[in-house]
């Protein structure tokens, strides 16, 4: 045993209990391809990385209109309850949990992928600079339209709807997806949500739908197992906000009042820089009473840093998962961790997904 750390004592999420505090974050990967529906892959992936605390699904669409790339999982389907159903089974089989990651990805999308190939919804009809993955390459995001006053509670109702089917699968609670620039994180920040109606202008106005949406999934799943994802900073998608800090603190003081089960907080730049803007994540730390989920390039130092001085209560880790199913054996004695390959990330079959090795293998292999 080196360096004294939290990171692999237990912590009680709601009515779960963990066995450590590494969660691991919600992770693209795009082999959902046969109807959205996930793979047995997609079974043996989640399966070998059972030992984290805590697994979040990839980000999976409420409906066909929420998606924005091609191959990704959806939660609004018999056939695609049906497949995360055997997911859970057998994260559960291994003695892990699993919460599901509810997306609606809003202008982030192409007009391949829209219902009759309309244009992607936004709270605006601003365009986002940026490609999405469709048709098997990288294509620009289409133009979206601004969504009509009375579509607002059907967009509320498809997230009530994903996380009922959510529970049906065997998840054990729903993460919200209120991060990286998507729907809710389009409506919270002024850079893309220029409306004059009651989800735009003000900050109580633009955090509206993401408030309802929570609201409408804990009455599903119960505030016990609600989290949601949020990304005050980053410039993914193309996002902005002219001031982060009293929008987000706005945002966690009222889902304190709903007693979300945990805010999971990107801080800084989404898998890039954690210093890109000044954001004062402690406001939100001292703001929430539930669990609070740090992400974005932790190690196990900073991991145990943060941890010691009570800043978090869980870390997310994400690519060192992509490519550890056994992160946690592997940090708990200190051993060296797999590469991850980039160009398996997105898309394709067993290559860069199922067969990263575990400590044992490695050994067996060098044998
Ligand atoms: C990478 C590629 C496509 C989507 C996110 C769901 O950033 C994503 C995503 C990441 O939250």
């Amino acid at each position: 045993m080196s360096t004294p750390t939290k990171l692999f004592e237990p912590y009680k999420l709601g009515p779960l209990n963990l066995p450590n505090r590494l969660v691991m974050a919600p992770l693209t990967r795009n082999r959902a391809v046969a109807g959205m529906v996930p793979s047995p892959l997609a079974v043996e992936y989640y399966g070998q990385r059972a030992s984290a605390g805590l697994l979040i699904s990839e980000a999976s669409q409420v409906s066909k209109q929420g998606q924005g790339y091609q191959d990704t999982p959806g939660i609004y389907s018999r056939e695609q309850v049906a497949g995360w159903r055997k997911v859970t089974e057998r994260v559960h089989q291994r003695g892990g949990r699993i919460f599901l990651q509810a997306w609606h990805v809003g202008r982030i999308s192409h007009t391949s992928l829209q219902p009759d190939h309309g244009a992607p919804v936004a709270p605006s009809a601003i365009r986002a600079k940026g490609k999405t993955f469709v048709g098997g390459t990288f294509t620009d995001i289409s133009e979206p339209r601004a969504l009509k006053l009375e579509e607002i509670p059907g967009i509320v109702e498809s997230f009530r709807r994903g996380a009922a089917n959510a529970l049906q699968a065997g998840f054990d609670g729903v993460e919200i997806h209120g991060a990286n620039g998507y729907l809710l994180d389009q409506f919270a920040k002024d850079g893309t949500n220029k409306r004059t109606d009651a989800y735009g202008g003000s900050i109580e106005n633009r955090a509206r739908l993401l408030l309802e949406v929570a609201k409408a999934v804990t009455s599903e799943a119960g505030a016990e197992r609600t989290g949601i994802r949020i990304s005050p900073v980053t410039p993914a998608n193309d996002v902005s906000d002219s001031n982060p800090q009293p929008l987000f603190d706005y945002v966690v003081d009222h889902l304190n009042a709903l007693k979300l089960v945990y805010i999971h907080v990107i801080e800084g730049a989404t898998g890039g820089p954690r210093d890109i803007a000044p954001f004062d994540y402690g406001s939100l730390r001292k703001r929430f009473k539930g669990a609070y989920i740090a992400n974005n390039g932790y190690d196990f130092e900073l991991a145990t840093k943060v941890l010691a001085a009570n800043a978090a209560d869980l870390i997310a880790f994400g690519k060192p998962f992509l490519a550890n199913p056994d992160l946690v054996e592997r940090l708990k004695r200190g051993a060296p961790l797999n590469t991850p390959d980039k160009a398996t990330f997105y898309g394709g079959g067993a290559k860069g997904y199922t067969d990263y090795p575990v400590l044992g293998d490695a050994l067996d292999a060098a044998q």
